[in-house]
């Protein structure tokens, strides 16, 4: 892979894309995972790639929201796993979640695939590929978790996901966390805490934020989740984006 200097004007996503492809190239990212990632950059682009205030407000809230909860879980598809999958382990160990992969295209070969990956990057456990239990109300590839992860969680961490899926997981009373940079997706819609950001960037941010409130008491915490409000963030992200420039 042809080496990007960190003086380009687009490094951050030139390495992206790289990482992107490379992930297709290890049978971990789906073709359609391309796809997904031109859409994100997008409004990656008209958001100035980087993080807006509301998103940071967010990243905060999700970090407080994740501490409160009885039993976190970062769900982790292909573009996830090729993107930030140190990240998110350092996340899952700062927040004391369980990962657990959850495809759109599931394959026994990514599934694994990913499982190993994220291994790799430190990762002790990682769930998912049991599939023991199953989200009411959609076709069957696309239902299956672990009973033990998913199936018993209070709150998911759900980057980039499909609109169909992020709207069933929520109707089943469980707290969602997504990151989308589309602050109009259904995805983004159905959250309790949407991050409206790229998830290079909001997967460290909720983190760091989770490592400044781990001393924070149950009130604190509650009173970050209490105040965050999740349709003036989405308002936030959509003017940002209606505004935003076309310069690069
Ligand atoms: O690995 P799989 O099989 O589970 O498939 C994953 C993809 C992403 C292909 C699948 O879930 C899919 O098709 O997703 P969508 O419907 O294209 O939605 C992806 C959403 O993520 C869109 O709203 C994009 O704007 C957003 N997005 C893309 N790249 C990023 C992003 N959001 C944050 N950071 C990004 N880097």
């Amino acid at each position: 892979m042809e080496e990007i200097p960190e003086s380009h004007p687009r490094y951050e996503s030139l390495l992206t894309r790289h990482r992107i492809e490379d992930g297709v190239e290890r049978g971990i990212t789906s073709t359609q995972g391309l796809i997904a990632q031109g859409r994100g950059e997008a409004f990656d682009y008209l958001l100035g790639e980087e993080t807006i205030p509301s998103a940071d407000e967010a990243a905060r809230a999700a970090a407080a929201q994740l501490l409160l909860a009885d039993h976190p879980v970062v769900s982790v598809n292909g573009n996830v796993a090729a993107l930030v999958p140190g990240e998110v382990v350092d996340l899952a160990e700062a927040t004391g979640a369980d990962i657990e992969v959850n495809l759109f295209n599931r394959t026994a070969e990514r599934m694994t695939a990913i499982a190993d990956h994220l291994r790799e990057h430190g990762a002790e456990e990682v769930k998912g590929l049991t599939a023991d239990a199953r989200i009411p109300g959609l076709d069957h590839e696309r239902a299956k978790v672990d009973a033990d992860g998913i199936g018993d969680a209070d709150v998911v961490v759900v980057p980039l996901e499909d609109g169909d899926r992020a709207e069933a997981l929520a109707a089943t009373g469980k707290t969602e966390v997504v990151v989308d940079l589309n602050p109009l997706s259904r995805s983004a819609q159905a959250a309790a805490v949407p991050v409206v950001d790229n998830i290079i960037r909001a997967v460290p941010n909720v983190t760091g934020h989770a490592r400044e409130l781990a001393g924070a008491t149950q009130e604190e915490l509650e009173a970050i989740v209490g105040e965050f409000d999740a349709d003036a963030a989405r308002t936030a992200a959509e003017r940002a984006v209606r505004e935003g420039e076309l310069v690069s």
